[in-house]
């Protein structure tokens, strides 16, 4: 292990990093002047001032932030990666063109896919994020005083730096020192632990394309399961119910292969992600059984943290799983 609790790519493989950028499907307005822009082949205007996100994730559609000013513009070995002030969502970190926080809706993602989990077994002590580089899901992990180690194995090591330089309470996560930061791929990190390590997984990816696609697959998948003690949690980013139902649909089918304990769909509201909402696939391996529509673990009031939680309470956890009817018809039948 190297200085400072972080663990270099070199203890484990790494993923092969993108060759060559292709067609880079977000926009940023041209119209911006940026002392800071490096990449003007990536930015290019829909409404000039305005980032859209466009992506064949979401086509036909694109959500858009008034842009203040780039405060940042980068190009990791595996992808762009992007901070801009919005005037009404604060500052906003993009990777390869896709929202993945804003400073004023990051709590509706990062307290649900965090407190889902550890919520619902009794005392969680070792647990495991692998992505979520921007250290907020650290930071909700660490409200958990039963914790007594928080491994995150992140691929990309500029949204870790980038993360603390521009979103200093979201990556306050890393300040924790239960907290051991591996640099490296997720997948090939999971391969290597040890059968039975962990209480809760949680996989704070972005979406199936670019680095995080493996995160989506079977194979992923069992790795997780094998690294859960029995009746251990994992809580992963799911999608989106009114885009991805394909996807979710993939999800559901290879979870119910491979956990035998509980398999639940639970969802969020988040403004900024494309339709507003974003979903969670939680899973138990076989053992003490998991009901996640009842938590048994709920967050001491005073949890020994700066800021106070801002979204996440009981009642939200168990209305987390309702389902609009179109959604839970498909996801209940592939239970039986
Ligand atoms: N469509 C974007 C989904 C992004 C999910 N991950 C966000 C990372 C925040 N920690």
């Amino acid at each position: 292990m190297a200085e400072d609790g972080v663990v270099g790519s070199a203890d484990f493989p790494a993923k092969r990093p993108r060759e060559e950028e292709e067609n880079c499907v977000s926009s940023a307005a041209a119209a911006m002047e940026t002392e800071t822009a490096k990449d003007p082949d990536c930015v290019s205007g829909v409404i000039p001032g305005w980032f859209s996100e466009i992506s064949p994730m979401w086509p036909g559609e694109a959500h858009s932030l008034k842009i203040e000013k780039i405060l940042f513009q980068g190009k990791s070995d595996y992808q762009n990666v992007m901070v801009f002030q919005s005037s009404t969502y604060g500052k906003v970190l993009v990777l390869d063109g896709v929202i993945q926080l804003t400073e004023r809706d990051e709590c509706a993602y990062q307290e649900m896919i965090t407190h889902l989990p550890l919520c619902s077994i009794p005392n969680p002590k070792k647990v495991l994020v692998i992505g979520g580089g921007d250290g907020g899901v650290l930071r909700e992990v660490a409200r958990h005083s039963s914790v007594e180690q928080i491994d995150i194995c992140e691929i990309d090591k500029m949204v870790v730096d980038v993360s603390k330089q521009f979103f200093p309470r979201v990556a306050i996560g890393y300040e924790d020192p239960r907290v051991t930061l591996n640099v490296g791929d997720g997948v090939a990190f999971l391969r290597a632990v040890p059968a039975g390590t962990y209480d809760a997984i949680i996989v704070d990816s972005s979406d199936p394309i670019g680095p995080a696609q493996e995160l989506f697959e079977k194979p992923f998948f069992q790795s997780v399961a094998n690294a859960l003690r029995p009746g251990g949690v994992v809580c992963t980013q799911a999608e989106s119910i009114w885009l991805h139902m394909h996807i979710i649909e993939d999800i559901v089918s290879n979870c119910h292969q491979i956990f035998k304990g509980s398999v639940n769909y639970a969802w969020t509201t988040v403004p900024t992600y494309p339709s507003g909402v974003i979903g969670f696939m939680l899973c138990s391996t076989e053992g003490p059984p998991v009901d996640f529509k009842h938590p048994v673990n709920p967050i001491a009031e005073n949890d020994g943290s700066k800021d106070p939680l801002k979204f996440y309470n009981s009642e939200i956890h168990t209305a987390a799983f309702c389902l609009p009817s179109f959604a839970k018809k498909v996801i209940e039948s592939m239970a039986k």
